[in-house]
């Protein structure tokens, strides 16, 4: 069943979360531009990737770009093929990394876009918001992140992990590598119902942001499990009922769906399973966390000016331009025009 699933981690934290997965049995491929953030990982060599003559990004989404982009994107290029090549067997493709790094969040928009005009697989997403205690650059680089990947038609589900939610980032990769792996291995061959592999991928493929939560059968109620839909690892879901999966799987007879889908919203599709060692809920097709993304937009109106003589004196002043793009986010964007070209996938 694993091997259906194939992760890679992109930058410092999606390396740290692919190596969770590893120790479950997933495929699993790291890429950095730093040699050092790979070394330090407890993978196998020939899981780890080094993208040539990269030594870091130190925060800024572009410098990992320009290093994909150069001798016509042979780079790019490059990793691509790596990963088309070892998921080859692969039904889904979990791309990780932060929002608010340089490498890892200036990368992943852009393989996402290009394995979804390349292959058939479903491509998820696995990020992390910035804490509160995070500097300007990585807001920035978050709200960049997200307004690239927002404009991406085709993509599957998006896990959004907050990252106020634990002060040990271990600990928050080890949480959701437990829950999305309960997910992946919640078909069961109970008699009351199931939900199978096609109802899992299903809620897997389905654009938006997801959330999994996994919960002990001595704990799981209609209560408990509501609970922990708002109180969890991951971004604040938006209270503007969207929501098109919702997906349960039971350990006892103690939650009832219905309650469930009353408190998030009406969904287009709802999958019941039973008999399974933990309770475990999957609910897809979220708006993304617009509000949380907003507030991090007023972070840095707050703070134009110091951005603004920063940029100045660095003589970069792109940024300054293109952050005012969460206005009307909410209408749908125009179909991805699949004949760019490999240069305007890199959102360069
Ligand atoms: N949840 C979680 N967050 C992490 C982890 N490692 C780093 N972060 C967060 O990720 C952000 C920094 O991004 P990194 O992933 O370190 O950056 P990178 O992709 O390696 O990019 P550069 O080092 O800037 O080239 C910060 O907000 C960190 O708190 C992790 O293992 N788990
Ligand atoms: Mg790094």
């Amino acid at each position: 069943m694993r091997e259906r699933y194939g992760v890679v981690g992109l930058g410092s934290m999606g390396g740290n979360s692919a190596t969770t997965f590893y120790i479950k049995n997933y495929p699993v491929m790291v890429a950095n531009t730093a040699q050092s953030d790979l070394d330090s990982l407890d993978l196998p060599e020939d899981c780890k990737y080094h993208i040539l003559n990269g030594y870091g990004s130190s925060k800024d989404r572009k410098r990992v770009k320009q290093l994909l982009a150069e001798n016509d994107c042979e780079n790019f290029d490059l990793l691509i093929n790596e990963i088309k090549e070892r998921f080859r067997d692969c039904k889904v493709i979990f791309l990780i990394a932060s929002s608010g790094g340089g490498s890892g969040s200036g990368m992943l928009p852009a393989l996402c876009q290009r394995l979804i005009n390349e292959t058939d697989k479903i491509i998820c997403v696995v990020t992390c918001t910035p804490d509160d205690n995070a500097s300007l650059k990585e807001f920035m680089n978050c709200y960049e992140f997200f307004r690239e990947l927002e404009s991406i038609d085709g993509r599957g589900a998006t896990f959004v992990i907050d990252n106020n939610k634990n002060r040990n980032k271990f600990t928050l990769n080890e949480q959701f590598a437990c829950y999305l792996d309960a997910f992946l291995n919640c078909e069961t061959n109970s008699t009351l119902g199931v939900v199978d592999r096609a109802e899992i991928e299903s809620v897997l493929a389905q654009k938006g942001m997801c959330i999994i939560n996994k919960y002990n059968s001595e704990t799981a109620t209609t209560q408990t499990v509501i609970e922990k839909i708002r109180e969890n690892i991951y971004a604040p879901i938006e209270a503007d009922g969207v929501v098109a999966n919702i997906a349960l799987v039971h350990s006892n007879n103690k939650v009832r769906l219905k309650e469930v889908v009353e408190n998030i919203g009406q969904p287009l599709a709802t999958y019941e399973g039973h008999e399974l060692d933990a309770t475990v809920l999957a609910i897809s097709g979220l708006s993304l966390p617009y509000t949380k993304l907003e507030e991090i937009k007023q972070k840095i109106d707050d703070n134009k000016d110091v951005i603004k003589r920063n940029l100045t004196a660095t003589s970069e002043r792109r940024l300054t331009g293109s952050i005012d793009f969460l206005d009307g986010i909410t209408s749908e964007k125009p179909k991805t025009d699949k004949k760019k070209s490999t240069r305007d996938m890199l959102f360069i």
